[in-house]
């Protein structure tokens, strides 16, 4: 399985070719514009997604409702684009309108501008945004469609934003009514009831012309054990995984289960043991591993957790130290309209992630022909498995 993405932020569309996806997978645009709106979502967005209703145009690869084996073209036209048909121009010269030229710190512009040679900095930002998250979530959604066929169940919840948790208040709390609830969530957090103390916080970062960032966890429930492999650096699940979540915009940390405080914890505190029951087979108590032990799932569900630092555009009067690129005196760095927290969306950018890494290994281990053949090799896996 590998997919491709394409598109500037505020180009006329973005496009994602995937290939490697079964025949007769039962898909429809409506199942993929539910995850799209779901991306939209999250109290503290900025003004495009008032602008942007995200609805997918599938222009290959499925006929009647079901892929056909061949690559899937899926296409999400920006309605904003229309508002920067000059800016954006194909042909032509440079108008200098909209041009950046004071980089914001935190963000792609300078490095992208240096490694690219551009003296308009836009040239970078329009790539390096996290607009291009759409279509990770439209190819998300069809790998999402294979795991929900076979009972596998993805979600995610938002922990924190800035220094506001609930982390105490879900101790015990399955992950599925974790879920449950912060779909219910203006910030996709498990607990609704704090949703107003959540507000008042980026209410109040709005003011200020601040930003900010937050935690969210990613779970995948009915994974077969044996995804992934030891045998090999680069087919360790784990591995696969936080490059996948490393990769979306303004993540800085990855961890699995219980992660960094597995560290300070002693052997005996930190593993799962094993456990066995005639009809059940094997599984275990606890799950600080995360689901994954060896490189492979060990069919606990999959727990990934991940950082996302605050976006670096500040609306502030004074934002940050930058310098002019052209001039080279120093300069409040650029403001562009933004969101004050993306952390409730990036979580759905995660599942549509984590959907990808689960869709290629399951791929992997079973067969990528015909999805009907495919689902009869995982039941008849999941037998083995229980009676082993
Ligand atoms: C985003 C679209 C962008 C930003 C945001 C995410 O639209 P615009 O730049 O037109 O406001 O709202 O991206 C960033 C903040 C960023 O720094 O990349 C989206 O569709 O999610």
């Amino acid at each position: 399985l590998r997919f491709l993405n394409a598109g500037e932020s505020h180009g006329p569309a973005l496009t994602a070719i995937i290939e490697g996806i079964p025949s007769n997978l039962e898909i429809s645009s409506d199942y993929i514009n539910r995850q799209l709106e779901r991306r939209q979502q999250g109290y503290g967005r900025g003004g495009r997604m008032k602008i942007e209703k995200d609805r997918v145009d599938i222009l290959s690869g499925v006929r009647f409702g079901r892929t056909l084996g061949s690559p899937i073209t899926l296409m999400i036209k920006n309605r904003d684009w229309e508002n920067w048909t000059d800016v954006m121009a194909v042909e032509g010269e440079p108008t200098g309108k909209r041009e950046i030229t004071s980089p914001r710190p935190g963000h792609a512009d300078l490095v992208g501008g240096i490694k690219y040679g551009f003296e308009d900095l836009r040239n970078v930002l329009e790539r390096a945004s996290a607009r291009e998250t759409t279509t990770r979530v439209a190819v998300g959604a069809v790998c999402r469609k294979m795991l929900e066929d076979l009972g596998i169940k993805i979600g995610s919840y938002v922990v924190s934003i800035g220094e506001l948790s609930i982390e105490e208040l879900i101790v015990g709390v399955p992950l599925e009514e974790r879920f449950e609830k912060a779909e219910k969530s203006v910030v996709r957090i498990p607990v609704p009831e704090e949703d107003d103390k959540f507000k008042k916080l980026i209410d109040m970062a709005k003011q200020e012309g601040e930003s900010l960032g937050g935690v969210f966890e990613v779970f995948a429930i009915g994974v077969p054990p044996g995804l992934g492999s030891y045998v090999q650096w680069d087919r360790r699940i784990d591995g696969k995984i936080a490059q996948a979540f490393m990769s979306i915009q303004a993540i800085k940390g990855v961890e699995m289960g219980e992660g960094f405080r597995l560290a300070q914890k002693f052997g005996s505190q930190a593993h799962d043991e094993i456990f066995w029951e005639k009809g059940r087979g094997f599984y275990h108590r606890t799950n600080r591993a995360g689901g994954v032990e060896g490189g492979m799932t060990n069919g606990e569900p999959v727990i990934v957790r991940a950082a996302m630092k605050p976006i670096p555009t500040l609306m502030r009067k004074k934002s940050l130290q930058s310098v002019n690129i052209k001039t080279k005196q120093p300069f409040d760095a650029a403001k562009e309209r933004s969101d004050v927290t993306a952390v409730p969306a990036a979580a759905v950018v995660g599942e549509a992630m984590l959907s990808i890494v689960l869709a290629d290994a399951l791929l992997e281990k079973f067969g990528s022909d015909n999805w009907e053949e495919i689902k009869g090799r995982v039941e008849e896996y999941r037998k083995y498995v229980m009676e082993f």
